[in-house]
């Protein structure tokens, strides 16, 4: 595998890792999303500080309003958090 099919594997596999914990197993829940941006963008986002602060990010990305983070979802903040990324780095 390439380094970025590997990296996109891990995108997904991330995902799952953390929507399977409660409910629906194909979603992220509040809980879920928060433990995952706890432990797996702690670098790239800043620690949401109380539920009312993941709770906003929760609304920004939940775009079909069912108040879970499906696969899709996920990818626009993994997506806009690797443009910002990108931009660090003086680029375009
Ligand atoms: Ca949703």
């Amino acid at each position: 595998m390439s380094q970025l099919e590997g990296a996109m594997s891990t995108v997904l596999n991330v995902f799952y890792k953390y929507s399977g914990k409660e409910g629906d197993k194909k979603t992220l829940s509040n809980g879920e999303l928060m433990d995952l941006i706890k432990n797996e963008l702690g670098n790239f986002l800043q620690i949401p500080k109380d539920q009312g602060a993941v709770d906003g990010i929760m609304k920004k990305l939940d775009a079909n309003k069912d108040g879970q983070v499906d696969f899709k979802e996920y990818l626009v903040l993994i997506g806009a958090l690797t443009m910002l990324s990108n931009a660090g780095k003086g680029q375009k």
